[in-house]
């Protein structure tokens, strides 16, 4: 079968017979088949066997039908090649044992070699591209989202410690962001390499910034990151979480593609964006338990927020709930693919 190339067509902004659609989180809990697999082994055990990250990885590509497959790992993987040493607890997600706070905990980090440290990631990229007819999307979390995991030591609502370093530590901060922007340009150009097909850079907590902040302490890392992938030639997706403020400087510090939460309408964020970008988004993940005529007509309001114009790849806004019916991401599939192929 020739291979689906929507998505990357759409990431470009080229015209496409229909919308592609992915949902991130389409590997997860939602799904018998992943928590069967999660009884026996743990979520850093299934990162780390690169068959079983490639089975995961695939399972949802032939249950829902989506144009784009996304590595099965978790944005903390690159961090233990650095020397980090973190588990991901269960209910409470990543944890790390000695959250950094000073300039020295910064500088003992090490540069990330990803073949001698994550030859697991790579071995699943390249398993992936042999199994896969839908393109491969490799992705790294920003340096704010990681920051706020390595200051905190754990999952956060305020950020109070990360925003304290910020204002009070600024040396430590700009330390700590430059390590991470390094980090993640040399993890995210071996998944390149490795045969990864496009990158998503996970912001997903930016959004408890103020737009001033952003300016200052994460819009010069951001612009380094995205012109240290430039070179490579595969589109990238910037995208994070509450970001209503702060579009106009996503689009400011790169990506071909931004995703958009729920909480802005499409139609105005991509306004706001340009529509020299392309965007992805943007169903609330929480509409997939609605009833069926209302997640059909809100998935519809979309695609017409839209409005047929190239570089559009529907997705949610974040992702998947574990409590989703699997047949409700199949009948947005469905619809989405459907409803722009007739228009
Ligand atoms: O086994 C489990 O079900 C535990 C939950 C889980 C899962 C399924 C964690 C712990 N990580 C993952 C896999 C994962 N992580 C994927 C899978 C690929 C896919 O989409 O199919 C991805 C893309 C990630 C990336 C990730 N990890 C992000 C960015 C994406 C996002 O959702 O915003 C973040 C913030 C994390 C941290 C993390 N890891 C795990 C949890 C529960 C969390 C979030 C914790 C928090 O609330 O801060």
């Amino acid at each position: 079968m020739a291979k689906n190339d929507l998505f990357l067509r759409a990431c470009r902004r080229e015209p496409v017979p229909y919308t592609p659609v992915w949902f991130m989180r389409q590997a997860g809990r939602y799904q018998p088949e992943y928590r069967a697999i999660r009884e026996k082994y743990s979520l850093l055990e299934i990162c780390r066997q690169p068959e079983l990250a490639a089975t995961v990885t695939l399972l949802p590509v032939r249950q829902l039908g989506v144009d784009a497959a996304i590595l099965f790992s978790d944005i903390m993987i690159p961090l233990s090649g650095v020397g980090v040493e973190f588990e991901i607890r269960e209910s409470v997600g990543p944890v790390v044992h000695r959250p950094i706070r000073t300039l020295a905990q910064v500088e003992a980090l090490r540069p990330l070699e990803p073949e001698e440290s994550l030859p697991y990631v790579l071995e699943a990229i390249r398993i992936l591209r042999r199994e896969l007819e839908v393109p491969l999307i490799g992705f790294a979390g920003a340096p704010f989202t990681l920051a706020s995991y390595l200051v905190e030591g754990r999952p956060s609502r305020s950020y109070t410690n990360t925003k304290a370093m910020m204002y009070r530590a600024p040396e430590v901060w700009q330390a700590l962001m430059d390590r991470l922007t390094e980090m993640v340009v040399t993890y995210a150009r071996a998944q390149v390499r490795a045969g990864a097909e496009a990158i998503q850079i996970f912001d997903s907590w930016v959004g408890a910034l103020a737009p001033e902040d952003y300016r200052t302490y994460v819009l010069p890392y951001m612009q380094r990151l995205f012109a240290g992938l430039r070179d490579l030639g595969v589109p990238v997706i910037h995208f994070g979480v509450g970001t209503g403020a702060l579009l106009e400087l996503m689009r400011e510090a790169g990506g071909d593609v931004i995703g958009v939460d729920w909480r802005v309408p499409l139609d105005q964020a991509w306004q706001r964006i340009g529509y020299d970008r392309a965007v992805q988004g943007n169903l609330d993940p929480a509409l997939l338990l609605a009833p069926p005529e209302v997640l059909a007509e809100r998935t519809r309001a979309i695609l017409r927020q839209a409005g047929g114009r190239p570089g559009h790849i529907f997705n949610l806004g974040h992702g998947v709930l574990p409590e989703t019916p699997p047949d409700a991401l199949r009948r947005v599939v469905e619809i989405v693919h459907t409803a722009t192929a007739a228009g």
